[in-house]
């Protein structure tokens, strides 16, 4: 060769080499969005490419060796939330168990993921676990917790009556005993309110599938016991929640909190002052929801636990009584402070219409009783339409308790059903309305404004209300959408996350949790959903990649308003993993 002949020839080599490169990417690329856990055999399965991209795609072996399936890459969509495009690979139809990457040539392959049955089983597990991990006054041995085992915190046998709640019996300072119970979230302080939707959902779901419940064994200390695990859990706030009423009037404490939030400390390290706050309209009506539906539920453990479902239907009457006499005693945490002191500043769950506890104390104990004067006692319809459930806002889940029990009702609600009937359809329409326009495809991003502190849990929350929707008309699309947000959840989104600890091969590794951060392990506690993403940014934290309201989460440990865990967003996870698993599996 002559020398000026290599000059030539290289510069064409190398771009040669560019070319190939581009044509047959065999890196890994983050481009490609999926449920990170993966596919049922027989269900829909979706990746989407971040990107405007054309061509085949291939679901391939995770070294590349063999491709089992080619696919053509189609769909551009638009996201209505950020504008940018995506493109949707469909693989629907390739139905081998395995493990397999989507392999899109101009880009590289995806995380691998699996095809295989009971796909979301282990995840549903231990986002049930999750709680176990949250308890407070015991310590968490190995056997159970693994490596994040703790010893003994919060005994919670030394809480003081805030000023604010003072009564002739019960005067400032007064020590009651209020152990037990979960921590709320990445703090360490305990919210009736709160509490109140997160025991309601997974009571729900024992109520939906008491069969599989009974079979269901997992880890916990009370396993073997007689009882389901997924009631001993819920058990283990519910005991809590009873030292929150006040026996002397019926009226239950919004909370049982430090004044100030404690510092990224140990739980046993943590051991700052505790107060029982001011009793609340909107606490006092969860409880009196929550113990209602556990008196109904424990009914059938009466042998394992006598007299627990009487005292649970005595505690929700003498609620319901107290919130009756007192119907507009809201919790608001500025006020409050303007008179009393400590001055409290944790988290106030405040909320200024209590319609909506109203309606679902009233048909918990409506379903649990049969007495019509609670169905009778209030407006069940007080606004058109329907909302997704939240702390604030459990009109819903009274709704669904009448769905559930629609067969053993007294005819009093007979036309009412009829209408809740249709105005949940509707509403269930609603709720997926343009879904095939998405970026993601899935029903989370049909309202921008899904995305609050807390989004994973509207997500999640609205596939509850699929399922319902899939319940009531028997029509699969319902309960396919129900999975599109969860694939949303655990990877296919505008993010690339995995949203759960432990879950899925991108996952949150610094969530705004006190325990994972104190522990010293690196991992954090497993089966964790993180708030998702956010575009309020109240917490300030300046790593927040984007302001785009579908991209705006960051997983930073700064990031309380997108990076928190808490237990009203686990529990919609844990009735949506388990709800679509079972479903999916039945023959
Ligand atoms: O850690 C707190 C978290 O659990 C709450 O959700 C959040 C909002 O109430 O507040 C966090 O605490 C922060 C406080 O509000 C402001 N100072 C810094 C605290 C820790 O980051
Ligand atoms: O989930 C709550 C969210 O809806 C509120 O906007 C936010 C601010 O008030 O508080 C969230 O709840 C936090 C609570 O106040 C304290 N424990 C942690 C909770 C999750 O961040």
């Amino acid at each position: 060769m002559k020398p000026g002949v290599l000059k030539q020839v290289l510069p064409f080599l190398f771009l040669h080499f560019l070319f190939f490169q581009a044509v047959t990417a065999q890196n890994f690329t983050e481009t490609i969005r999926l449920n990170q856990l993966g596919f049922y055999p027989d269900g829909p399965k979706i990746a989407i490419v971040a990107a405007e991209v054309k061509g085949e795609f291939f679901i391939a072996t995770p070294d590349l060796k063999k491709k089992e399936f080619t696919g053509m890459l189609g769909g551009q969509q638009v996201s209505s939330i950020s504008g940018k495009t995506t493109t949707i690979a469909d693989f629907s139809k390739f139905k081998k168990p395995g493990t397999w990457v989507v392999w899109v040539p101009s880009l590289g392959h995806s995380w691998p993921f699996e095809i295989k049955p009971n796909v979301h089983h282990d995840l549903a597990v231990a986002a049930l676990k999750g709680f176990y991990h949250q308890r407070m006054s015991t310590d968490l041995p190995e056997r159970y917790a693994g490596k994040w085992h703790r010893p003994f915190s919060h005994p919670d046998k030394n809480v003081f009556v805030h000023a604010s709640a003072a009564t002739g019996a019960r005067p400032k300072n007064t020590v009651i005993e209020s152990p037990g119970g979960w921590y709320d979230a990445g703090d360490y302080n305990k919210y009736v309110v709160n509490s109140g939707i997160t025991v309601g959902t997974l009571l729900a779901l024992y109520e939906d599938f008491p069969a599989y419940f009974k079979k269901l064994e997992t880890n916990i200390p009370e396993n073997g016991n007689g009882v389901p695990d997924l009631l001993d859990e819920a058990l283990w706030n519910l005991r809590w929640m009873l030292t929150m009423q006040d026996p002397g009037d019926g009226g239950v404490y919004h909370k049982c909190t430090t004044a100030k939030f404690e510092g990224f400390v140990k739980p046993e390290d943590a051991k700052a002052q505790r107060y029982v706050v001011q009793k609340s309209t909107a606490a006092t009506l969860d409880f009196a929801a929550v113990m209602a539906q556990a008196a109904r539920v424990f009914r059938g453990f009466e042998l394992e636990f006598p007299g627990l479902a009487d005292k649970f239907l005595k505690a929700s009457k003498s609620a319901w009584q107290w919130a009756r006499a007192n119907p507009a005693t809201m919790y608001d945490q500025g006020k409050m402070n303007e008179q009393f002191e400590p001055k409290i500043e944790t988290g106030a769950y405040g909320d200024n219409d209590v319609t909506d506890e109203f309606i679902w104390a009233a048909m918990e104990l409506y379903v649990t009783t049969g007495e019509d004067e609670y169905f009778q006692a209030v407006d069940l319809f007080p606004s058109e339409g329907l909302t997704v459930q939240n702390w604030g806002d459990v009109r819903t889940m009274g709704y669904l308790t009448l769905l559930r029990h629609e067969q053993h009702l007294t005819p009093v609600a007979a036309t009412p059903m009829r209408y809740l009937k249709g105005m949940y359809i509707a509403f269930a329409k609603g709720l997926v309305y343009k879904t095939e326009g998405q970026a993601y495809l899935a029903p989370m991003e049909n309202n921008v404004e899904n995305y609050v502190w807390g989004s994973t849990a509207v997500c999640a929350n609205q596939g509850i209300n699929l399922i319902y929707a899939y319940r009531l008309t028997n029509d699969q699309v319902y309960l396919n959408y129900a999975l599109d947000n969860l694939d949303y959840l655990l990877g296919r989104n505008a993010t690339g996350y995995s949203f759960v600890t432990g879950y899925g091969d991108k996952t949150p590794r610094h969530i705004h949790h006190r325990p994972s951060e104190a522990d010293g392990v690196e991992d954090p506690v497993p089966g964790l959903l993180a708030g998702g993403p956010n575009p309020g940014q109240q917490d300030k934290c300046e790593t927040y990649p984007s302001k785009i309201p579908d991209e705006s989460y960051t997983d930073d440990v700064c990031s309380y308003a997108s990076n928190e865990i808490a237990i009203n967003w686990n529990a919609p996870l844990v009735y949506l993993a388990f709800a679509v698993d079972i479903l999916k599996s039945e023959p």
